[in-house]
Parts: C-alpha cells; sequence; structure tokens
C-alpha cells in the first residue's frame, strides 16, 4: 500500500476528488498524473456500489484511494478498508470522543475494535497475506479525521493524541463558516490563515501528518509551505470545467 509510504517519505501528494457516481470519470480521474484519488460520500453523489466500484479503477491504475465518508458513517469507514481504499476521511470530528469512535473502526485491536474481512483489500493488494495484512494493516491504513469548526480547532492536540488517529484534514470551507459564527463561507478567510499554518505545525509535532482541501489550486503551494503534505485539488466538475476553460480560450485564440 502506498500512501503512507508515500506520506512518510514527507513529499506533497495531490488527490484529485471524485464526486459523481460515475465509474468512467473516476477511472479518467485515476488516469491523470493526479498521486491518489479520494472518493466523496458525503457531498458526492458516490453510493458504496459506485464507491467500491471505483476503487478498482483507481487500483487498476497504480493508484491509493481514500474514502471519504458521511458524517458518523463508522460502519463504512471498517468496510472502505476492507474494500481496498488505504485511508478513510471522516467529515466532522469535533470531539475526542468523535475521533475515538472512528479509529475504533479503523483499527484492529488492541487499538481499535474493526473486525476482520479484507478480502477484497487482499485481493487488490495481493502481495500481502492475510496474516501480514493483519499485522500491517493498522500502520498502513489511515485514519484521517476532518478539522472544520472552532470546536475542533480548540481540540486539536487532544484529538492528534488518540493513538488511531493517523492525520488531520482541514475542511477550510467548513472552518470558516465556524470561524465566522455562520456569516459566510470563504475557505480563503485571511483571519484564519494563522490557524491553518498552526494546526499544519501541531500536526507534524504529533508525528503526524496534515491535509487540506484547496478550493482554490493556486493555494496549494501556500499549503504546503505551511506543512501540510496531502492537497485535495478542488472536485471532478471543477476539472471539467477548468479544463473546458483552458481548451476554449485555446480553441478561441
Ligand atoms: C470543507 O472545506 O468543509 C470540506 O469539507 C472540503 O471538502
Ligand atoms: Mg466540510
Amino acid at each position: 500500500m502506498k500512501l503512507r509510504e508515500n506520506l512518510d517519505r514527507d513529499v506533497s501528494l495531490i488527490t484529485a476528488w471524485s464526486t459523481s457516481p460515475s465509474l468512467e470519470i473516476a477511472g479518467a480521474l485515476a488516469a491523470c498524473p493526479f498521486d491518489a484519488v479520494t472518493v466523496d460520500m458525503q457531498h458526492g453523489g458516490h453510493d458504496e456500489g459506485s464507491a467500491f466500484a471505483s476503487m478498482r479503477l483507481i487500483h487498476a491504475r497504480g493508484k491509493p484511494g481514500l474514502l471519504r465518508i458521511p458524517v458518523g458513517r463508522n460502519d463504512l469507514a471498517s468496510r472502505a478498508l476492507d474494500m481496498g481504499f488505504e485511508a478513510v476521511i471522516a467529515p466532522m470530528v469535533n470531539s475526542v470522543a468523535d475521533a475515538q469512535e472512528f479509529a475504533d473502526a479503523m483499527k484492529y485491536p488492541p487499538l481499535g475494535n474493526r473486525s476482520w474481512g479484507p478480502m477484497r483489500a487482499l485481493e487488490l493488494h495481493s502481495q500481502d497475506t492475510p496474516e501480514s495484512y493483519f499485522k500491517s494493516a493498522n500502520r498502513k491504513t489511515l485514519a484521517i479525521a476532518m478539522i472544520e469548526t472552532r470546536e475542533a480547532f480548540a481540540a486539536l492536540d487532544d484529538l492528534l493524541s488518540v493513538e488511531g488517529i493517523d492525520g488531520v484534514f482541514v475542511g477550510p470551507s467548513d472552518l470558516s463558516i465556524s470561524w465566522s459564527g455562520g456569516e459566510g463561507v470563504d475557505p480563503k478567510r485571511p483571519d484564519m490563515q494563522d490557524a491553518l499554518a498552526d494546526i499544519a505545525k501541531r500536526t507534524r509535532e504529533a508525528g503526524k501528518f496534515a491535509a487540506i482541501f484547496a478550493v482554490d489550486p493556486a493555494s496549494t503551494p501556500l499549503y504546503v509551505r505551511m506543512g501540510y503534505r496531502l492537497t485535495a485539488l478542488n472536485t471532478d466538475p471543477g476539472v471539467i470545467n477548468a479544463g473546458a476553460a483552458l481548451m476554449l480560450e485555446m480553441a478561441r485564440g
């Protein structure tokens, strides 16, 4: 499994973000030179069928797959790992209890209480035997908790101290709603930037990795300088629109 290895090399990775429940589009994203593909079941249109079938296409292109579950759907977190996803992103993790419940679903004992049954994962990651998968899964598969409220930001150090949490993922849009007390959505709010840098710094100091969603691709270099190791680059409609705009501009001169 590649994602953990690549994150440990401390390079900056970019994941595509699949929201359309179309296998063709998920496969097309995996064929682009992204480092990984994230399948979104929170705000994306994916159901279990399209998400799990997408994982096969992502794997066929040699890419790691991540899955974002809907809020609190920790049953889907274990299932995603069983289906070969290398990481699960849990939205709205606001307390140690939220983080612990998520980690419990993601990790085998003694760290958590994930139940055994990774048949599809073993088929995709065929270098593993059941025994080697069991021994390495707690380290190689990643539980990523989203920081997207002031409450989560205030609890960051405690969330990072939950052993089964491998990293955090900032949702700057939701965080901006919480930051502004519900006044509006602005993922690039100037008064939030120090907090974003602080999250990356404290996460790194805790020996874990920080990821973030880049609504604007041009924010990515700034996030990388802050210390984020994984950036999600907008969504599949965003990629299609940007590609169309560029090609039309070239065509029309
Ligand atoms: C947010 O910015 O709130 C996100 O969840 C990004 O997907
Ligand atoms: Mg969000």
